[in-house]
């Protein structure tokens, strides 16, 4: 008697926390957005099963970290290599999860024979475009109806708002844009269509994409939605200035996607909030300050940043349309080695075992507060 009023207390227990906690992201945002999380190589080739099965538990959307970019798929002229694209997106369809494809046309991580003719020389306009639109149908086409999203551009705009110099820019001149979003949408017309880059919450970022993205809607061009990436700092930028940013763009007609999120909190030896990668800095310890653990206080400093934007997420989860985390674990984050080169960060909800962070607890939370 004693042991079965024993099982029913903790059985009771059990069922108010359930009440209480929702057990994922995925249930406590369900009907809100999607939650997602980037897959590295191990995640889709299978390697690492345990990180596969919290992915599962977690998420119900999915982007590749470095899987279907440009010098992974194609990366000599004439030789293709989709092994890794295709185990990835067979994950996803496997699963029913929201595919991302990241990305098409991008400036980095493309091979440089992209730009050149067979003796060095740069293509001119016409034979980049075929080019960009030979890349786009193989690509696009390939996973046609399972990819349901496609990155088309990646990160064209300057921090003061204007387009970025790049061989694209320049060999094709500011058109590539829309031309990159025309090609993909002939390519897949059911699939939605964005524009991805980072820092989108500084304002003279924000009024550059909000520009972009009104001339190309004015042009007709198919645009769906926006990805702020939103690689974040402790202090900046502050939630009001992601709120205001998300509702920018979300005016110009098209949805908003937090499509690469993790929250550093290191010290940063580099200003401003860029997910440049060709920016790189010296590793020194006072730049590593807690290779064996966060400290409680900023653990808890932390939980409440995530929260503070994740009740902004939540506020206009009428314009969003996911939420991804840029990994799974704090133990495979590129923020290990970025800007600074091994470095032991904390930026996701997951810790190194897998376990779940404070900012998980805080962050699954959000939804049942808003509705007390
Ligand atoms: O997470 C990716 C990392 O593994 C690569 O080394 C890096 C190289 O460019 O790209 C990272 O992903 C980037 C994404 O594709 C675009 N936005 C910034 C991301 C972080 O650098």
């Amino acid at each position: 008697m004693l042991m079965r009023s024993a099982l029913c207390t903790s059985l009771l227990i059990a069922a108010s926390a359930a009440v209480q906690q929702p057990a994922s992201l995925k249930q406590s945002y369900q009907g809100d957005f999607y939650v997602g999380a980037a897959m590295n190589t191990a995640e889709i080739t299978g390697q690492d099963q345990s990180s596969d099965a919290l992915l599962l538990r977690q998420f119900n959307s999915i982007s590749p970290e470095n899987a279907l970019k440009w010098e992974v798929v194609n990366p000599k002229p004439g030789q293709y290599d989709f092994s890794l694209g295709d185990q990835y997106v067979a994950f996803g369809v496997k699963h029913h999860l929201w595919i991302v494809g990241h990305n098409l046309v991008w400036h980095n991580q493309v091979p440089a024979w992209v730009f050149r003719d067979n003796n060095g020389k740069l293509l001119p306009r016409d034979a980049l475009l075929k080019r960009m639109k030979d890349h786009i149908f193989r690509e696009v086409g390939r996973y046609r109806g399972k990819i349901q999203s496609w990155d088309v551009v990646n990160e064209a705009l300057n921090e003061d708002g204007t387009l970025r110099q790049s061989l694209w820019y320049k060999i094709i001149g500011p058109d590539y844009i829309a031309k990159a979003f025309e090609y993909a949408h002939e390519a897949d017309p059911k699939a939605q269509l964005t524009y991805n880059d980072y820092n989108l919450a500084s304002p003279a970022k924000l009024a550059g994409v909000v520009r972009l993205v009104k001339q190309l809607r004015a042009e007709g061009v198919p645009i769906d939605c926006v990805g702020m990436q939103t690689h974040d700092h402790m202090d900046s930028p502050t939630a009001e200035e992601t709120d205001t940013a998300i509702r920018a763009i979300a005016a110009t007609g098209v949805k908003v996607a937090i499509s690469e999120m993790d929250i550093d909190v290191l010290p940063s030896p580099v200003q401003g909030n860029t997910a440049d990668v060709s920016i790189r800095a010296a590793a020194n310890p006072k730049l590593n300050p807690w290779p064996n653990g966060l400290p409680a206080a900023m653990q808890q400093q932390l939980a409440a940043r995530y929260a503070a934007l994740f009740r902004v997420f939540y506020k206009d989860r009428a314009d969003i349309s996911r939420v991804t985390l840029w990994g799974v674990t704090n133990a495979q984050s590129w923020k290990n080695n970025w800007p600074v080169p091994g470095r032991t960060n904390y930026p996701l909800l997951f810790d190194r075992q897998g376990k779940p962070t404070p900012s998980w607890y805080a962050v699954v939370k959000v939804p049942g507060e808003a509705e007390k």
